[in-house]
């Protein structure tokens, strides 16, 4: 059985490429992975995901034990049966997003009492429960159980709750127990203060884990903040294990993450912006609900070979959005996966290559260009 490994292939100043092995196929790395909140990448089926060139999902803890539950997907034969995806899915813990999503939280040592989104049932969630979950659920790649708070926030509330959230990380590492082809990673917290960081990766690393993720960034902190902290959070890490960069973000974020050393990310945006009308292109963004492309029978990106830029026009693409047809949300959600597909694999071969500044100088000269 192949065991869950990180074999690092090129580096190009910090850029990293290289391959995560697991039983369910490989992660080619930088990776950006498509968000299935729900047991569903939202407007896609899973073979169209597979289609854009992901090799991985996410998918959420908090939203699959209030809705199905994780006992039900248990049942039904595990996560990726239950949504017809048999590649790598990691999952986050859940603590995020109960302190973004759920109402009436209490937060204790042990854990966090909250009541429900969906129907305003009371539930708890601890170390412990978040690795059951992530068991039932079958996922590939288990998220410690974390805090993270929103920024800014004074030092002193980052620094307690980043200790907390160490002295979680111990208790789910010895929660998740010996599950020989999965992995679980640690997440480093510790906002925008240099020695939070630093103690946060030491306790993680002391701990041992299969991979690492920077949390607790694109909270508020803005791009110059976030970059200003992965210019040294990184280096913290074990080079010879995957990093993950967690909840981001835009093109040019992604772009930026990579070259301070990131192996993974996720983000909503290209799904969730597909269903608002917005696409990103290698010129930039592009508003299709914009009176601009009615009468326009270019497609959004001559240069993308989606199914969406190959078989439709602007024209079209603005009057499904306007006709809020569900088209729309399939053909924009698409392309932008396509293209954040094409960003990473652009990424991925200049750094083998060790092409990687080039191939971010014409990046970012294509999107000053702006949109045709
Ligand atoms: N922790 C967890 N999930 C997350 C984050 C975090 O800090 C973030 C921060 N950008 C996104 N998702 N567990
Ligand atoms: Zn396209």
């Amino acid at each position: 059985m192949t065991r869950f490994s990180f074999d690092l292939h090129n580096t190009d100043g910090k850029a990293r490429t290289g391959v995560i092995h697991t039983p369910r196929g490989d992660i080619r790395t930088p990776a950006f992975m498509p968000v299935g909140t729900a047991a569903t990448v939202k407007a896609m089926m899973p073979e169209s995901v597979a289609a854009t060139g992901a090799d991985i999902l996410l998918g959420n803890t908090y939203h699959l034990m209030l809705r199905p539950t994780a006992e039900r997907v248990d049942r039904m034969g595990g996560l990726h049966k239950f949504m017809n995806w048999d590649k790598p899915i990691l999952t986050d813990s859940g603590g995020f997003q109960v302190m973004s999503l759920a109402d009436l939280r209490k937060l204790t040592e042990d854990g966090v009492t909250f009541k429900s989104h969906v129907d305003g049932s009371k539930h708890f969630l601890s170390p412990e429960r978040s690795m059951e979950i992530q068991k039932l659920l079958g996922s590939d790649i288990v998220m410690c159980f974390d805090e993270c708070p929103a920024l800014p926030a004074d030092e002193q509330t980052v620094a307690e709750s980043m200790r907390l959230s160490m002295r979680w990380a111990q208790r789910s590492r010895d929660a998740f127990g010996d599950r020989p082809g999965h992995a679980l990673f640690g997440i480093m917290q510790g906002g925008v203060t240099p020695h939070l960081r630093e103690e946060s990766a030491k306790a993680l690393v002391d701990i041992g884990f299969e991979g690492y993720a920077i949390g607790g960034l694109a909270v508020g902190e803005g791009q110059e903040a976030m970059f200003g902290v992965l210019e040294y959070a990184p280096d913290f890490l074990p080079t010879d294990k995957p990093r993950y960069l967690m909840g981001v973000g835009k093109p040019d974020d992604i772009v930026g993450a990579v070259k301070r050393g990131v192996d993974m990310m996720d983000c909503v945006l290209p799904s969730r912006s597909g269903r608002t009308g917005q696409a990103w292109t290698h010129r930039g963004q592009v508003n299709i609900k914009n009176a601009r492309h009615q009468d326009d029978p270019r497609p959004l990106d001559e240069n993308c070979t989606c199914p969406c830029c190959r078989n439709y026009s602007r024209a079209y693409l603005h009057h499904v959005f306007r006709a809020k047809e569900m088209i729309s949300g399939m053909l924009l959600t698409w392309h932008n996966l396509h293209y954040y597909q094409e960003i990473m694999a652009g990424m991925r071969g200049a750094i083998a290559k060790g092409e990687f500044a080039a191939w971010e100088a014409d990046f970012h000269a294509k999107r000053a260009m702006g949109d045709i």
